[in-house]
Order: C-alpha cells, then structure tokens, then sequence
C-alpha cells in the first residue's frame, strides 16, 4: 500500500499537504484560535440569563484580622484574576438605594470612595471620573454597583464625580479633564475609567484596568444599542486611559457644551496621536444604562458638527493644555470625592437660543445645511469631516455609506463608516439617554480588533 502510494507522487503530496494542514490547524488551537487570528475572537462566553448578586459573599473580601499590614513585610501582588469575579451580575433600577444603604454594604470603603484590597498588593490604582450634574438617582445606582464591583477585582480605587456648577449647559468632556487633573494630585494612579453616571457595568470580568498600549474603550455593549457597537469608532460611555495616553491625547476637548460629538472627537484624538482603540471582548464589556427622558441643560450640541470637522487642527491647542476652571470645593464623602467646579459657560450660549429655532433641535434644516458644505479640507481624505458626517445619526444612508479612501482598519480610531447604520430613536427602543442615538449595524461587533489587556 505505502509502496503503491510513493509510486504515485500526487496522492503522495495531498497525503502530507492534509498532514501539515492538520497539525497546523490544531498547534493553533483549533477553531477558536483560528478566528481569533483573523480577528473575529467573539471572547469567553457568558450566560447572561444566569445572573449574580454583586454583593454575594463579598464579606470573604474582609481582612482576616482587622488592622494596617506590617510595613516591613511587602505585601504579595493580587492574583492576575482574582478569585472573588463570578460573571454576569444581577442589575436592576427598581428602588433607587441611599447613599447609607450602600455605607452599609461596602464597611471596607473609606472615606473619598477609595479602597485598597486588605491582603495583596493591588495590580492597577484606578480612578473611577464621573461626570455629573441633576443625577444623583443615577449616583444612586452606580455606587451601589460599582463599589462592590471594583473591590471583586482586587483593585486599589477611587471614585471621583465631577459636579458642575451652575446651570450653563453640560459639558462633560471638560468635568472629566478636571476629574483627571485633580485626582492626579491626589495619587499616582496606573488608570484612569472616565465613567457616565447612568451605565452599570453587567460583568464583573470586565476588568477596570488599562491596556498599556492603547487607549481602551470599554462599554462596547449596552443594551441601549442591543448589546453590540452602534458603529466602529463609538467611544462614548466609559473608556479608560493610562495618564500617559491622556496627556498623549491632550485629553479631551473643552469646548463640546452639551449633548454628543465629544466622544468622537476623543476616537478622532486616539487615532491622531498614532494609537488605537483597544476593547475588551463583545461578550464582557456588558452594559446596562439607567433608563430617563428629558435631560435639561444637556441638550443636542447643534455645533458638534462644525467642531467634529476642526477637530484634526484644534486637538493640540484644545484640551488638557488649555484647561481653565475654579475648585469650588473638594469633599471626602464616605462613597466618592466629590468635586465641585465652575467650568465656565458655552462662548456660543447666546448664539444658541437663535440657532435652537433653525436648527429645530438640531434636527432636518440641520443636516441638510452640513449636507451643502463643501468640505473644508478635500486633501485630508479620511478627514474629520468624513468622520462627523459618517456619525450623523440623521444622514441619509448614501451619504453615510461612503468611506473615504484611505481610512484605517476597522475598528481603529480611524475606521471606516459603519455600512447601514440604522437609525432610531432610543426612547423608540424603550431605552434611553435623553437624546437620539444610533442603533447598531448587525455584526459592527464582528470587526472589534482584539484589544484587550
Ligand atoms: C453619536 C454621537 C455621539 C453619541 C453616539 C451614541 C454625534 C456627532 C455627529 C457627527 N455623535 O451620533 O456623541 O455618543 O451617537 O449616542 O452626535
């Protein structure tokens, strides 16, 4: 048989081409790795219909014998996964807790929200940057789950919000550039997790913990956008960056008051400093959004637009480097650091009013107006115009589909349009952050690059 076969040069060669291919399929561990490697990894699966109470056992994380550690004797690092995760979590919004309440739950908690795990050097000090104003059901819900989430994970933390004074319109990229300054002052944290007030995260695995290299975008799931990416470059809710890729970044822009286009001038950033969008895997970065309506003082930033465009010149002179605002006060309640901070107003708060009524909510005239600009900068390509028009969650579907030549991978901060993004409203989709959004293209998570820590 074997003679018959070496007589026979081809069957010869399929015979060790089928053997090679064979080895080779399972040295890359199987399938699983072999999709991995074209970048389709879909993560660990999780059940989500089994679901935990984030506060089980959480008296297991007490130290055995209350006191400070013995200063001569190092402590050993945490475990890279810590033994107390347990998966999918229980999140519910039916009664809002008090802040005693949730006193009562977390005793190892101190005073600014900060914690240190009792018997292991932690493996990342992470600062937890909440922007806010007018929420504190929201505040409510989020310190309820985030503590006991975060002490799960074995971490060294603190929880700062950022409170904007007055009643000027919202402008929480410039909270959060505030909550970094100050909280750097405070300690030399590893991590920085800029944080909305109403996202709880669904998923004890989803580690808040920086990647070294990239900056990370980590509420890729929420179940306001069906648990999957609403487009490929989205960098809203929660990210988390190292101070260095902050600064890297000139941190976030000042100048978005009010609602939307912030977080795609941050993704715009990321990709101008010559770094990429990390994320943890689809199946982890779970996310459930507080449900409201109206969201007064926080309206539709009918500039986004415009500023979106500019953002490829102004990322250098706008942000960390021309952040200007006054302390007002600095607390140390038992759950959070509280900041309170006068920002400022919009420079653009009169002209408002007036274009409020043309743009009628920044709605049909609108877009049709941005439609009509020629762009500024042909010769950029893939320029930031292409960007803010591929993010319209109003254009019309040719407009939107067309990717400029050029553009990066998907998934970076430079990544193409989302092909058929479709559009709907939240509240349409019984969910909501007060304003409009865009719904997912199935399978935009598909194309996640693989990023996680
Ligand atoms: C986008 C918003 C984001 C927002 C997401 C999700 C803009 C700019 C348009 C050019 N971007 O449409 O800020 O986080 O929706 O709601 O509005």
């Amino acid at each position: 048989m074997l003679r018959r076969l070496l007589e026979r040069p081809r069957s010869l060669a399929l015979l060790v081409g089928c053997q090679f291919a064979f080895v080779a399929y399972f040295s890359l561990g199987g399938f699983r790795n072999l999709t991995a490697l074209f970048g389709r990894a879909a993560g660990p699966v999780f059940d989500y219909s089994r679901t935990h109470d984030v506060y089980a056992n959480l008296s297991r994380l007490l130290p055995a014998r209350p006191g400070s550690p013995d200063p001569a004797r190092p402590l050993p690092f945490c475990p890279e996964r810590s033994p107390f995760l347990v998966g999918p979590l229980t999140v519910t919004f039916s009664r809002v807790p008090t802040l005693e309440q949730i006193r009562a739950k977390n005793p190892a908690v101190q005073e600014g929200g900060r914690y240190q795990p009792p018997g292991c050097e932690p493996r990342s000090r992470t600062a937890v940057i909440v922007p806010h104003r007018n929420r504190e059901s929201h505040l409510g819900h989020l310190l309820y789950y985030l503590h006991p989430f975060l002490q799960r994970q074995q971490l060294q933390y603190g929880i700062y919000v950022v409170h904007q004074a007055g009643n000027s319109t919202f402008n929480r990229a410039k909270l959060l550039n505030v909550g970094v300054k100050e909280a750097l002052k405070d300690e030399e944290w590893d991590c920085l997790f800029l944080h909305d007030v109403d996202l709880i995260p669904e998923n004890d695995h989803n580690l808040y913990v920086c990647d070294p290299w990239n900056p990370k975008h980590v509420s890729i799931a929420m179940n306001k956008f069906g648990y999957s990416l609403p487009y490929p470059q989205y960098f809203g809710g929660v990210s988390a960056l190292t101070p260095d890729q902050y600064m890297k970044i000139n941190g976030f822009p000042n100048e978005y008051w009010g609602w939307g286009g912030e977080d795609d001038d941050i993704a715009t950033r990321v990709r101008l400093a010559g770094m990429k969008i990390a994320r943890p895997p689809i199946s982890i970065g779970h996310y459930k959004m507080v449900k409201h309506k109206s969201d007064k003082g926080n309206e539709e930033n009918p500039h986004r637009f415009d500023l979106l465009i500019r953002t490829q010149r102004m990322w250098t002179q706008d942000g960390m480097n021309s952040l200007t605002y006054t302390l007002l006060a600095k607390q140390l309640r038992p759950l959070y650091t509280n900041l309170t901070v006068d920002i400022g107003t919009d420079p653009r708060a009169g002209r408002r009013a007036r274009e409020g009524q043309r743009y009628r909510g920044a709605n049909s005239l609108f877009r049709e107006e941005m439609l009509r600009k020629p762009p500024r900068d042909a010769a950029a390509g893939w320029g930031d115009r292409a960007l803010a028009l591929s993010l319209s969650p109003r254009l019309p579907p040719a407009t939107a589909q067309q990717p400029p030549a050029g553009n990066g991978t998907h998934g970076s901060a430079g990544a193409p349009a989302a092909p058929g993004i479709t559009q709907r409203s939240p509240e349409a989709a019984g969910e909501g952050d007060g304003h409009p959004g865009t719904l997912p293209a199935r399978g935009d998570n598909q194309s996640l690059p693989r990023g996680a820590p």
